[in-house]
């Protein structure tokens, strides 16, 4: 495996030599029973497996053997969300799933094969969101089914649609820190926890937007994308995910970004070993660390092209926002937090945070600092333990919107979209996080800013709305238990 992963928009329209040969090896992976290791089905389990759900979709029969190294989670339901481990599990994951493909591809056709990525943000494409056709046609050229749409997605879905208020962005490239404070709930890479855990707390800024907004737009109600019990399942995740992936190297292949050192995420996790299987399906597995994701590391794969689509500018000193200083002579200090637990039915629901004024005020003041040794800040807005049964709910987050207007009136007061992808897992009482449900943090720095100029902001609270978007209702609300507003400080470097 020595070729660069390519962007799927350059490999030709239709079916293109490296997509037929994905149909191929799919075709012939799906037939595998998922006692095999390399079958589609337990490569599909190793995000998450519900062997009850999976037999509801039809997805496996009744009577078919399920493999104790699934239900014991040796090798099932490992996927890492919310949590600093996002990206490289998810590294090591396409990596063990493409040497299998490829492997499959060699076997069947003599050809070498890497998995292509899809740029759907890349703004010089016009279409660049429409997905690639291969994915949706019923046949192969040889007019035999088509593995590749093989699986539910969102009804009638030709293209990334994300609605009137398009949160779908790469601002999270703009971060300058994989992770800042002691619990790393700001920042681009996610939270720190020192153990395995499937959906921790903290939800870094890629996996929050363009990671998870992906997985609802493709899924919507009822695609398998939309759930981690069967996101796996669906070809075109591999695509989306390499382009995760693709975005993560591209950020640390930039000048002023900061990856994390820390020894736990370099060997981590604590508890246990991150572990893959090998073609052919071997005894022994692939075992990984954080470290092995690297550069000159194990699992470390090259893209074609680093720079269209991903908002930076690799090997470029070409810095968005205002550097902060070190990670960790950063500070996170929270400044205000509403009374009580939120529920979130079929209509908006309104709170209030009381803050610090003396804290907000020099807050404010010190935003917009730019100059070397000045003291400057951002203002996060923070929802902790977020719970629901959906498992891809939108939550749209408003500030200081007027009372009784329609929120879509309002765009100057959006916050933020939040799709809370996994919240279904990460809220089961018998999984591994006792059901604490996830944290999300929303940059309000430019939104402060904006209010302040025109008179709005009042030092003394914020009044946050939040807006039920889709997979949210009366039946099926979300909980939030705590909003609160975080203010991070740094000096300018
Ligand atoms: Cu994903």
């Amino acid at each position: 495996m020595s070729t660069a992963r390519q962007d799927v928009a350059t490999l030709g329209s239709g079916w293109n030599k490296v997509l037929l040969n994905y149909a191929l090896a799919m075709r012939e992976l799906d037939k595998l029973p998922i006692t095999d290791r390399n079958s589609w089905k337990f490569l599909g389990a190793i995000h998450g497996f519900d062997r009850q759900l999976w037999i509801d979709e039809n997805v496996l029969g009744e009577d078919d053997p399920v493999p104790k190294d699934l239900t014991n989670y040796t090798y099932g339901s490992q996927c890492q969300h919310g949590s600093w481990y996002f990206l490289s599990w998810h590294r090591g994951y396409v990596y063990a799933f493409e040497a299998i493909v490829a492997a499959k591809v060699k076997e069947l056709t003599g050809d070498d094969w890497a998995l292509p990525y899809w740029n759907y943000l890349n703004s010089s494409n016009p279409d660049a969101r429409r997905v690639p056709d291969a994915f949706l046609v019923e046949t192969l050229p040889d007019g035999s089914p088509n593995p590749l749409s093989k699986y539910p997605r969102r009804q009638g879905l030709t293209r990334l649609r994300p609605g009137p208020r398009d949160a779908f962005s790469l601002a999270a490239m703009e971060e300058n820190d994989f992770q800042v404070g002691n619990d790393g709930s700001i920042g681009f890479g996610g939270g720190v926890t020192g153990d395995f855990v499937q959906f921790a707390r903290w939800t870094g800024d890629l996996e929050n937007n363009p990671h998870n907004t992906v997985h609802r737009l493709i899924g919507g109600d009822q695609g398998f994308m939309a759930n981690p019990y069967l996101a796996g399942l669906d070809p075109i995740f591999w695509l989306h995910h390499c382009n995760i992936d693709r975005l993560w190297e591209a950020w640390m292949s930039t000048p002023g970004k900061t990856m994390v050192r820390d020894p736990r995420w370099l060997n981590g996790p604590a508890d246990r070993t991150f572990i893959m299987p090998v073609p052919g399906g071997g005894v022994a597995g692939m075992k990984f660390s954080g470290r092995d994701t690297l550069k000159d590391g194990k699992l470390h794969r090259s893209y074609a092209d680093l720079s269209i689509g991903t908002g930076v500018t690799p090997g470029a000193e070409a810095v968005a926002r205002v550097k902060m200083g070190a990670p960790d002579q950063q500070s996170i200090e929270p400044i205000g937090a509403n009374a009580a637990a939120v529920r979130v039915g079929g209509a908006p629901v309104r709170t209030q945070v009381d803050l610090d004024q003396q804290a907000t005020t020099a807050g404010i003041a010190a935003m917009g600092a730019m100059e070397p040794g000045k003291e400057v800040t951002r203002l996060y807005l923070a929802l902790e333990s977020v719970r629901g049964s959906a498992p891809s709910p939108l939550l749209e987050v408003y500030v200081n919107l007027p009372e009784g207007v329609d929120p879509q009136l309002h765009p100057e007061c959006h916050a933020g979209s939040l799709t809370l992808f996994g919240l279904n897992v990460a809220s089961r009482p018998d999984g591994g996080h006792g059901g604490n449900g996830l944290g999300y943090t929303i940059d309000i720095t430019d939104l402060a800013q904006r209010l302040t100029d025109a008179g709005d902001f009042d030092p003394n609270h914020l009044r946050v709305t939040l807006v039920p978007g889709e997979q949210i209702s009366e039946a099926k609300p979300v909980t939030v238990d705590r909003i609160s507003v975080l203010k991070r400080s740094g000096v300018v470097s």
